[in-house]
């Protein structure tokens, strides 16, 4: 069910399908042998026609079927087809294939039915002819559409790579408020960096395991960090997407102002998200404890207890705590990190319970 567009094979151009399907239909004629001229000549136009339209409407087909179908697509790479290429186009274009396919295998039928009823070599000859001329009209009606499609898979092979059957963790706040170290202080491998093709917008993606289940910790840079009164509609699209993936949102903010962006902002922008992400639970995260003075109360409770967990296990890790009673975090020190992870972890699962009810787009119910 996940879309692997960098699997997508290159696509011909029209010349190239032409050329294919000649010249396989010139080898299959060469091949032909008949003492009586016109069985002989008889069987080669007919092979020509017959291998010229298969050769070509096969490769229709094929290309056709080996794009993923939208409506089976998962819904957050369906709104990137739609951001990046159009929906609409992308089902016009497949679909341009496999009219063009039929077209083709209706002339070949047409076309060698022609000669064989005749025994005159001309007749026959122009019927090969005719073919081949339908044949080609019938490619320059789809060259576009396979123009279209290998400009796509350009674009489409840079798309950005979110597993949506695996807990998804937007990870939001304005700028240097800390989403960057929070994402690298938890993940196991490096943050990869994926672009939006339609934007000059990123998204960075973090990965932890969670009893084996691998939790994506997503950071949407220019696009959820900071108030904007004019999003394109290519830009909420983006966000759409992120909504529908995302398990659990973390707000992160930077009290101690050092971000730049002063607390009214932030707190402005957080209204935004939550207008945004509407259908995503959030959870207010302050950054940057280690800055705080005094420390959190709890500050040494929580390092410890999280420097003493094996790792075993789901365990009730207490939460750091700041002087208002908000959870915080020190990235750069580790501390409440692990145990913000813990919850993530249990929010994630309990926000998933209600969607197993729900399959996701494209499953089916086997009863
Ligand atoms: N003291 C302290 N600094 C932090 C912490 N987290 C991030 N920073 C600093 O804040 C700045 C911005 O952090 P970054 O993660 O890039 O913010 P982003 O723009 O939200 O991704 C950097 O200089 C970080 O070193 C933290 O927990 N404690
Ligand atoms: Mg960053």
């Amino acid at each position: 069910m996940k879309v692997v567009w960098r699997d997508l094979v290159t696509i011909l151009t029209q010349e190239e399908v032409l050329d294919k399907g000649f010249s396989r239909a010139k080898k299959a004629a060469d091949r032909v042998d008949d003492p009586v001229k016109v069985f002989r000549v008889r069987k080669q136009l007919v092979r020509m026609v017959q291998t010229a339209s298969d050769i070509m409407s096969q490769y229709l087909e094929d290309t056709e079927k080996s794009w993923p179908s939208l409506d089976q697509m998962p819904v957050f790479d369906r709104a990137m087809v739609d951001a990046c290429v159009g929906c609409d186009d992308y089902r016009h274009h497949l679909s341009m294939l496999g009219w063009g396919a039929k077209q083709m295998r209706k002339i070949s039928k047409q076309n060698v039915a022609k000669i064989t009823r005749s025994a005159r070599f001309e007749v026959m000859h122009d019927a090969r002819k005719e073919a081949y001329g339908r044949l080609s009209s019938i490619m320059r009606r789809v060259g576009p559409s396979l123009d279209w499609l290998h400009e796509s898979r350009m674009i489409l092979r840079n798309l950005p790579v979110i597993d949506q059957l695996n807990p998804t963790i937007v990870v939001c706040g304005a700028p240097n408020v800390g989403k960057s170290a929070f994402i690298s202080s938890l993940s196991t491998g490096k943050m990869e960096v994926n672009h939006y093709p339609f934007t000059t917008k990123q998204l960075h993606v973090g990965h932890f395991n969670h009893r084996r289940v691998p939790h994506q910790l997503v950071d949407t840079p220019g696009l959820l960090d900071r108030p904007m009164s004019d999003r394109n509609a290519i830009e909420m699209q983006a966000i759409a997407a992120i909504e529908h993936v995302g398990s659990l949102c973390i707000f992160l903010m930077d009290i101690s102002e050092s971000c730049g962006t002063s607390l009214d902002d932030q707190h402005n922008l957080l209204e935004e998200v939550k207008s945004l992400l509407q259908d995503i639970d959030i959870i207010v995260v302050v950054s940057k404890a280690d800055l705080m003075n005094p420390l959190p109360s709890n500050w040494d409770e929580v390092k410890n207890s999280e420097l003493e967990w094996d790792g075993e296990g789901e365990p009730n890790l207490p939460i750091l705590i700041d002087e208002e009673g908000c959870v915080t975090i020190s990235s750069t020190e580790s501390v409440g990190v692990i145990a913000l992870r813990l919850e993530m972890a249990r929010r994630c699962k309990e926000n998933n319970k209600t969607d197993n009810l729900t399959l996701p787009e494209g499953w089916y119910r086997k009863d």
